[in-house]
């Protein structure tokens, strides 16, 4: 969604190719590993252009929007990165993932066997290919230290955690009050991050964690931008769609040559 959103506050047209990374795992193939080493989406590919990280797609529609974003202001870009980085430091996975666990004890075998289970596949991989082994033994590890957080701890200790950590952050933001938006008159890329958690948030049923006024007078003005609707920010599960997309990705062969 933070890659969307900031193509569509840039103005940057772009054709969507879904993956599903939910069952069929396609980000773990080998073509989509050909453009994307860390196996996540999103990836965003050009002619002389390959981004393989929401935040480096941020960077380069703050750079392609120019003025028309305040990250251009040298004098409010530090205040800027600074609430971008807090927002990546932040795992909202984590945050849904904790919660769900703590409402339904009972998936955790499940997790951790799908989890053990993929590790084990990704490193059985790693010792029968010569296209970077290296990338899916840390894929491995990832899927490891993911079963580590979510078995070690509690999740109600996880979730409390993660709640107290968003807290943090959205208390931690600057107050809106020199224009309509997180740095004034002008959007940033703070202000795609910061909208992108709360649509997490919300999807998650956690938005009383947005406590301040201000910032819900923000989010109010906010889902009013023609961006928000361009580029399909979620709110709220939506269970149809997502099978569709599940459908419609596997229909999609990834072609991993520059297009
Ligand atoms: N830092 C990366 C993280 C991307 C990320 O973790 N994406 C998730 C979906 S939101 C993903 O691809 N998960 C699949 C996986 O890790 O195998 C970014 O922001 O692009």
């Amino acid at each position: 969604m933070v890659a969307r959103l900031a193509l569509a506050e840039a103005g940057i047209p772009f054709t969507p190719r879904l993956i599903d990374i939910h069952l069929a795992k396609q980000q773990l193939s080998d073509p989509y590993r050909a453009l994307n080493p860390h196996m996540t989406v999103p990836t965003l590919r050009g002619p002389d252009l390959l981004l393989t990280d929401s935040s480096e797609i941020l960077s380069f529609a703050a750079c392609r929007a120019g003025d028309a974003w305040c990250d251009a202001d040298a004098a409010q870009a530090p205040a800027i990165r600074a609430a971008v980085q807090g927002h990546y430091a932040i795992s909202i996975e984590t945050l849904t993932f904790s919660k769900l666990l703590t409402s339904r004890p009972l998936l955790k075998p499940l997790v951790t066997r799908l989890l053990s289970g993929l590790s084990r596949q990704l490193d059985q991989r790693a010792a029968h290919t010569a296209v970077d082994p290296e990338a899916l033994r840390a894929k491995a590890q990832q899927d490891r230290e993911r079963l580590q957080t979510f078995t070690a701890t509690p999740a109600a200790e996880t979730l409390a955690a993660l709640r107290a950590q968003v807290q943090a952050y959205l208390h931690g933001l600057p107050a809106v009050q020199d224009g309509p938006w997180l740095f004034g008159s002008r959007i940033s890329s703070a202000d795609v991050v910061l909208a992108v958690l709360l649509a997490r948030l919300s999807m998650a049923g956690e938005l009383a964690l947005l406590e301040r006024a201000d910032l819900q007078r923000w989010w109010q003005r906010y889902q009013g931008r023609p961006a928000v609707q361009a580029a399909d920010l979620w709110t709220r599960f939506q269970r149809r769609r997502f099978v569709a997309a599940l459908l419609q990705a596997r229909r999609t062969p990834i072609v991993s040559s520059a297009a």
